[in-house]
């Protein structure tokens, strides 16, 4: 399993939470996604045989939020 926090900008209340979670949540291989709303920052624990750090990005991207 690989931890990974990912800066992402965009994200100010409950429905971005929401959609980062529910989304990121959703890919194959993802174990566990968490966004900390005040840091501005989205912890993804997955395994790395599954899913790449890139998809998880482009998930993150296409809901509109913009990943460092
Ligand atoms: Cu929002």
């Amino acid at each position: 399993m690989e931890n990974v926090t990912l800066n992402v900008k965009g994200m100010s209340c409950a429905h971005c939470v929401n959609a980062v979670e529910g989304s990121v949540g959703k890919l194959p291989g993802v174990e566990q996604v968490h966004v900390h709303l005040e840091e501005g920052t989205v912890e993804v624990k997955y395994d790395a045989n599954k899913v790449g750090l890139d998809k998880i990005k482009d998930t993150i991207d296409d809901q509109g939020y913009d990943v460092a």
